[in-house]
């Protein structure tokens, strides 16, 4: 955004306050208000309780409101208005994320002279779950506003793609989409970290003095195996808890030989499900302390908190097992954080292959995460292999993330998006 001298919409986090446009840090910032009933029928509802537990394989159950859809609705048309308010003439307008799928269309019938990028970062579900929604067609309808829509995987590409046929009865070729002079086009754009800006904040001297420091504090055990997420039931916090209370219980890993920290850091909290969870995990740690511990050491540290940057990057180089373990995600930027923090080659990876990010990172050691005893077995092998070996692996690992960081992303969508393969007059011809 700062090197592209645009206009960032988007809510300022705080229910009925409206602020005026200002400019923040090198970026001209447009805040859309929102009013304390949007906030909890428009973003914990329909966005948080609808969208996205039947985006992630229902793992939780949807619910579905024809109250919350109105809302969703409403504040959809408000962002529309504001960028359309501040667009130029022939602008670019990127729109991001599940909260936002009926912006493209109504943008477009707005303001018909700009040209309109979607991206998706959470998966997009195949027709049987997607099918379940009421307002199935309208979402679809609302995305092929888009010239591009983005997504994180090939598969959430080609359920777009499948869908737009099923539903809507558009013909489509590859990664186009046809409708009437228009044409959609639908891919994959796999999100990223910013690789350097990580590799060089792991290499200051007062984040490697703070890696050793945490280690210290945790009694210096032999492994420091670590969890970062916001708390959602999304991430399989529980089940790699529960994994590591049997490495514990079966005497595969001995008492205080390693410490497993968990950093959940709150989130959604008014929303239903995500109480339960809370009250879930906290039961399962307090259960593996309790008949795990010894006085002076508990195996699991679990921080209900959020913390700094710099402190996650002391966290990550403290870690020598990173396990990242989604019943279903997107991408999963943790992951390719911890890579990027380990130039060192020391560390590993254990990740689960249900998300986005296991298509790229396959020298990780990859795991289902539903299957406890596979879990067990890829913690200790992260635990235990030689130095060597998890050399060999996080090599292969950073040469992609390098490869393919942040910049990449948006550089690749952005291209694509203003690419005159999208003129009007190559859709006629295609029609
Ligand atoms: C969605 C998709 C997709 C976490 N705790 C703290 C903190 N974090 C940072 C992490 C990381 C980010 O939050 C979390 O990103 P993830 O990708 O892991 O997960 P979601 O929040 O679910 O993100 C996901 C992503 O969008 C991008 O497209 O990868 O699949 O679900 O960057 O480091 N940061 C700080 N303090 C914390 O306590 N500073």
């Amino acid at each position: 955004m700062q090197r592209r001298d645009g206009a960032w919409v988007g809510w300022h986090g705080a229910a009925d306050e409206e602020l005026e446009p200002f400019e923040y840090d090198g970026m001209h910032l447009v805040p859309v208000p929102l009013s304390a009933s949007d906030v909890e029928r428009y973003y914990e509802g329909f966005s948080n309780a609808t969208l996205w537990p039947l985006y992630h394989d229902v793992v939780a159950t949807p619910v579905y409101s024809r109250n919350t859809w109105d809302a969703y609705r409403t504040v959809n048309e408000r962002f529309a208005r504001a960028a359309a308010d501040v667009a130029d003439e022939g602008a670019i307008v990127w729109i991001q994320d599940y909260q936002l799928q009926l912006v493209p269309a109504m943008l477009r019938r707005m303001r018909p002279d700009v040209r309109i990028g979607f991206f998706l970062h959470i998966p997009f579900p195949p027709s049987e779950l997607f099918s379940q929604l009421p307002w199935r067609r309208e979402i679809l309808e609302g995305l092929l506003g888009a010239d591009l829509v983005g997504f994180q995987r090939p598969g959430g590409a080609s359920n777009f793609i499948r869908l737009s046929r099923r539903l809507l009865g558009l013909q489509h070729q590859k990664h186009e989409i046809y409708l009437g002079d228009r044409v959609v086009r639908a891919e994959a754009f796999p999100i990223s970290v910013d690789f350097g800006e990580l590799d060089s904040l792991v290499r200051e001297q007062q984040i490697i003095a703070r890696a050793k420091e945490i280690r210290a504090e945790l009694g210096e055990p032999e492994y420091v195996l670590l969890g970062v997420d916001r708390l959602d039931y999304t991430k399989g916090i529980g089940q790699r808890l529960k994994a590591f209370g049997e490495l514990l219980a079966d005497g595969a890993v001995r008492p205080g030989e390693a410490v497993f920290v968990q950093i959940a850091t709150p989130s959604r909290e008014r929303v239903e499900e995500y109480r339960r969870l809370r009250n879930d995990i906290e039961l399962a740690v307090g259960r593996i302390n309790g008949e795990q511990g010894l006085i002076g050491h508990q195996p699991v540290q679990y921080l209900h908190q959020s913390y700094t940057r710099e402190e996650l990057a002391a966290l990550y180089l403290a870690a020598d097992v990173m396990v990242v373990t989604p019943l279903r995600d997107g991408m999963n930027l943790v992951a390719k954080e911890y890579i990027a923090c380990r130039h060192d080659l020391r560390g590993a990876l254990v990740l689960s292959e249900f998300a986005g990010a296991a298509d790229e990172l396959r020298q990780a050691f990859l795991v289902n995460p539903y299957d406890i005893d596979g879990l067990k077995r890829a913690m200790i092998a992260g635990m235990r292999s030689t130095p060597h070996e998890l050399a060999r692996r996080m090599r292969s690992l950073r040469r992609r993330v390098a490869t393919y960081n942040v910049d990449r992303w948006a550089g690749d969508f952005l291209r694509a998006l203003e690419s005159p393969a999208f003129q009007p007059v190559r859709a006629l011809s295609a029609g």
